[in-house]
């Protein structure tokens, strides 16, 4: 089986984006039974789901785990997407107002934090382009009658992002988010071996 992973290129003041970063280094990655095929999108209204629809299309994957940066201390697995486009512009004309992670979420976070990165449930993943390919990618599953898994995890930026902003926050080295993204994988790749 696969599982398609994306994350993200760097866009606006962040100099790189560490989710388009772990998910290419795990493209190729062997997990249980699974191979992991990833792409790194642009931050682009509907350029994200130009490279995504086509690649399940071509790959045919068991779940789609979708990654993008945030600003949360921790890794949170995203529970909900909401049909909005920034303030109120809905994502797709007459879709549902929001769609719920389809990946199991809960074991996922457990699994993360058992292997010692910190992670958390979250009910809002914003109205930009991560809430965006969430629920893009939850509606194209549906239309297209696929019972498959998939979900959003955004990542915290890490220490280098947030020193070259002058700012002061939470932080996650590279290693960390990608150790995080294989401890979920691996769990989502158990659940999808047994049921
Ligand atoms: N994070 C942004 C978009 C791209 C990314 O990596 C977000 O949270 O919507």
């Amino acid at each position: 089986m696969k599982i398609l992973v994306t994350g993200f290129e760097p866009w606006g003041e962040w100099r790189s984006n560490p989710s388009g970063d772990a998910a290419a280094s795990l493209d190729g990655e062997r997990i249980g039974d699974a191979d992991v095929v990833s792409a790194v999108l642009p931050v682009i209204h509907d350029g994200d789901t130009a490279i995504t629809f086509p690649l399940i299309e071509k790959h045919q994957p068991s779940a789609v785990v979708s990654l993008g940066l945030g600003s949360s201390p921790c890794l949170n697995l995203e529970r909900v997407a909401v049909n909005l486009k920034g303030d109120d512009e809905p994502i797709i004309l007459a879709g549902p107002d929001a769609y719920f992670a389809t990946l199991p979420t809960r074991s996922m976070a457990d699994a993360i934090i058992d292997g010692g990165v910190p992670a958390r449930l979250s009910y809002h993943a914003g109205t930009f382009l991560c809430n965006h390919i969430m629920y893009n990618v939850l509606h194209y599953l549906r239309e297209t009658r696929r019972t498959i898994p998939a979900g959003f995890i955004h990542v915290p930026p890490t220490p280098q992002l947030v020193v070259g902003k002058r700012q002061i926050g939470p932080s996650m080295s590279l290693e960390i988010i990608r150790e995080g993204t294989f401890l979920a994988l691996e769990n989502l790749v158990s659940f999808l071996s047994s049921s």
